[in-house]
């Protein structure tokens, strides 16, 4: 019989789960498919492989990441730590709670590193179309090799798809926006806080983009911050200087006027109105069609195409849980697809479905969400050889997180939490992210002289606050 042939698309974190759960069982002496996976990027990494350019890329693709260069993890480092290589593993050493994102697209990259996955990878390499032949029981995979510019077609039998779903703006109108005088773009292209320095900035969403871009701005200096809601305040409790406002009612040049009557002006607006699902390669019987949440419709098990089992979606999900979540899946899907675990009928499939679906539909809550995602990927793991790990634990770090948030937006990243893997505290960084200009890899790792952290910056803050009285020294 032979081989069968796996596409997997894309190769984020959850594409390079899938290669390694892939990599795991040869290593344990089992016959693996043929696995191909494409990246667009020149390299993997998803949107850990940071872009300085945003709009376009240099093929003329749609650029990929969201991410910032100021970008440091938004949740513990414990909390996304893969069971089966861990950050004590990766470092040799302690490392604090709260990654930059150079970090922890090291991390990733160790792991794959490790063993020979790359070779799988055909990266700068774009899938234009997927085809699915219900006679054969094939799928027709159509790629565009940016490089060199050739479109070419291979058969597969299975096709994973793990294209991430925070690259495609929502972007939502607002009455008047057009008049808007100041610089207006969304979150997916924000490269960096430093411009926002004396800038009265306006952020519209009150999720992870708000929150982060938020204080990003505050700390490099923004004159001020407001932040606007639909449906929830974040309701931190916001130093001076950043403050949330409900819904904007309209935009009439550089005034912004809100649902509760008052107005404010601005010099920059940045939406923080999240993503849309979009897989401009797959046609409506294959592509998922969600809003962002912790049970999309369609997936069973958050994985198998309900419509076409042969088909599969890693990361789909809002995500609490990231990496660790997509280990999961990953090896789940690959145990299906090797014929190790079975899947059963499609009514079978369906209530099942229907059983989390209804569950996901009653959550009340954040504690709720975490632990219903823990639920979740316990469900997974109790089906495949993956390491089990102390998941209800994870969760106690989310809430420890959540309350450290609450107790002080500008502090909580100088919070270390215990690894559930390995039982490590993270170690103190030398120096406050409020005060830490430096997100790079070596800074993380370094241990510089007392002389060397930068007292300067606190002392041209507000003692209380934390403040900016003028744009931050570097
Ligand atoms: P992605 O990382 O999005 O990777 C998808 C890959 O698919 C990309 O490499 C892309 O180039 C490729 N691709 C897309 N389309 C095609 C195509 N047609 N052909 C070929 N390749 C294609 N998570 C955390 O754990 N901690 C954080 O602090 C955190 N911060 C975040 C901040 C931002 C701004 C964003 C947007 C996300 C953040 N996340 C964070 C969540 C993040 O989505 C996950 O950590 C993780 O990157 C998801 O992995 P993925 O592989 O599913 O998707
Ligand atoms: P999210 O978490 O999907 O949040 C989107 C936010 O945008 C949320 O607060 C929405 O409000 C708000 N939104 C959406 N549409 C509108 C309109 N029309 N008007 C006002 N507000 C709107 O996206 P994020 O970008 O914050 O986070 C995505 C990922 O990036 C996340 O995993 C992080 O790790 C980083 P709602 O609450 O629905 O009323």
């Amino acid at each position: 019989m032979s081989k069968q042939r796996i596409a997997i698309i894309g190769a984020g974190p959850s594409g390079m789960a899938a290669l390694r759960a892939f990599d795991t069982a040869q290593r344990s002496g089992a016959q693996i498919p043929e696995v191909i996976c494409y990246e667009k990027q020149d390299d993997w990494g998803g949107q850990w492989n940071y872009n300085w350019r945003s709009g376009i890329d240099k093929y003329g693709e749609p650029v990929h990441s969201s991410m910032y260069r100021n970008l440091w993890s938004n949740a513990p480092k414990e909390a996304l730590e893969f069971a089966e290589y861990t950050f004590d593993e990766h470092f040799g050493r302690p490392v604090s709670s709260y990654p930059p994102r150079a970090a922890l697209w090291d991390y990733i990259d160790g792991r794959a590193r490790m063993s020979d996955v790359k070779d799988k990878v055909q990266l700068s390499t774009a899938v234009r179309w997927v085809e699915y032949h219900r006679e054969e029981d094939t799928f027709t995979v159509t790629v565009e090799n940016l490089k060199s510019g050739t479109t070419s077609s291979s058969e597969f039998d299975r096709v994973i798809v793990s294209t991430g779903h925070f690259s495609f703006p929502n972007v939502p109108d607002f009455k008047g926006i057009e008049t808007f005088t100041g610089t207006l773009h969304h979150a997916h292209d924000f490269r960096g806080a430093e411009k926002l320095a004396d800038k009265r900035v306006l952020l519209i969403g009150a999720s992870y983009s708000a929150e982060d871009i938020g204080v990003q701005a505050f700390k490099m200096g923004a004159r001020s911050v407001t932040m606007s809601y639909r449906t929830r305040a974040m309701g931190h409790d916001w130093p001076e200087g950043m403050e949330e406002l409900p819904l904007i009612d309209r935009f009439e040049g550089e005034t912004a006027y809100f649902s509760n009557g008052e107005s404010r002006e601005f010099d920059a607006v940045i939406l923080c109105t999240g993503y849309l699902h979009k897989y401009p390669f797959l046609s409506t019987e294959l592509a998922l069609r969600s809003q962002n949440n912790v049970y999309p419709g369609g997936l069973y098990r958050g994985v198998v195409w309900q419509r076409n089992p042969k088909m599969y979606y890693l990361g789909a999900q809002d995500q609490w849980f990231t990496f660790n979540m997509f280990d999961a899946q990953a090896w789940y899907v690959r145990d299906l697809i090797m014929g190790r675990t079975k899947l059963p009928p499609a009514e079978e499939r369906a209530a099942h479905l229907k059983q989390w679906r209804h569950r996901f539909q009653s959550l009340e809550g954040d504690a709720d969400e975490v632990q219903f995602q823990a639920d979740y990927i316990r469900d997974l793991i109790g089906a495949t050889d993956y390491p089990m790990f102390a998941l209800d634990e994870v969760v106690q770090v989310f809430l420890d997180w959540k309350t450290d948030k609450k107790a002080n937006i500008l502090t909580y990243r100088d919070k270390n939490y215990r690894s559930v893997m390995t039982g490590t505290k993270g170690s103190q960084h030398h120096t406050t992210w409020l005060q830490e200009l430096d997100d790079s890899l070596e800074r993380y790792l370094s241990t510089p002289a007392p002389t060397e952290v930068p007292s300067l910056v606190i002392a041209e803050r507000d003692a209380d606050t934390g403040a900016a009285a003028a744009a931050p020294v570097a």
